[in-house]
């Protein structure tokens, strides 16, 4: 006989939503030669757009197919750059430290890290083919015994509590609530461990989210969140803010090198360009301590 309790207890439990099922989809499909092109120059895979002043002589180059490499080239290491700058922010961190990935996508962000301060990793993306991707460049780097990507949920980890020394999220919070999420951060990081976010977010001072802030959702399947709620639900979560940086203006020279890059283009080019320039969105960096 089945009883109330077994019921329950035997029901599966959904480990995420449907909408999270959907955006699952959506990354276990995405082949986009803006992301795979840019990648394969040096096996760094960034779910991420770029920061700084491009290089706009390789619009200038006569021959065509070199046009195209030398456009690939600069997009990538603006992307690259805005990589570094994130994993500037995580502190001064040794190889004995651990660092956690929200939304590592095909792993780059977690490769930067590690490079950079030769610190253990831990990537959690919802796409399994994600995950398998970017623990197969870990193996190809000979790096899977400090680097790892598993196919779990940002809000709902299963991590070891306070075992993070730094965590981040680059371009994934507009994905999830954030009180969920700043409250695994919080459990993951140790006290006085650095948060880091780089963000797209809908300006409060423009008022709410604007017609292209509405097509970038629609685009990517997300729901960007205003600038006010991100500093609510850090100081709701342990998490204070010690450097905030508007990085508005140097994320358009990227995208104006990105309009023009008939290769690599998805269409949302110009909307992120109008957004920024309306002033309805901003990119944003905070840096926070866990309290
Ligand atoms: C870029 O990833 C980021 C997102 C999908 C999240 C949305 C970001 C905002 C700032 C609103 P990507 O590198 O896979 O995108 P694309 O294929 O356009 O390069
Ligand atoms: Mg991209």
């Amino acid at each position: 006989m089945t009883t109330a309790h077994s019921r329950i207890t035997s029901a599966a439990l959904p480990a995420q939503s449907r909408y999270q099922s959907r955006v699952a989809d959506y990354w276990n499909a995405e082949e986009n030669p803006v992301n795979l092109e840019l990648g394969k120059i040096d096996d760094l895979y960034h779910h991420h757009y770029g920061v700084g002043e491009a290089d706009r002589t390789v619009l200038e180059e006569p021959d065509p197919e070199r046009r195209r490499e030398r456009i690939t080239g600069e997009l990538h290491r603006l992307e690259h750059a805005q990589a570094e700058l994130l994993a500037s922010h995580l502190g001064g961190l040794s190889p004995a430290d651990r660092v956690f990935d929200a939304g590592c996508g095909r792993g780059g962000g977690s490769v930067v890290a590690h490079l950079r301060y030769g610190c253990h990793a831990d990537g959690v993306t919802l796409s399994a083919k994600q995950a398998d991707f970017a623990n197969a460049q870990a193996r190809k780097r000979g790096i899977d015994g400090k680097v790892r990507y598993h196919h779990r949920n940002m809000l709902d980890t299963g991590l070891t509590s306070g075992a993070y020394a730094a965590s981040w999220n680059n371009e994934s919070t507009m994905y999830v609530e954030l009180d969920l999420l700043f409250a695994e951060h919080a459990r993951l990081l140790r006290r006085g461990g650095r948060y880091v976010v780089i963000t797209g977010c809908y300006n409060d001072a423009y008022g709410r989210a604007s017609r292209e802030v509405s097509l970038i959702n629609a685009h990517y399947i997300c729901d960007i969140h205003p600038r006010s709620e991100y500093f609510r639900a850090m100081a709701r979560n342990r998490l204070v803010p010690v450097h905030v940086e508007d990085l508005t203006q140097a994320a358009l020279p990227y995208w104006e090198l990105r309009s023009e890059a008939e290769h690599l283009a998805t269409g949302i080019e110009e909307t992120f360009l109008d957004a920024y320039r309306n002033g309805s969105f901003q990119y944003l960096l905070i840096a926070a301590d866990r309290v």
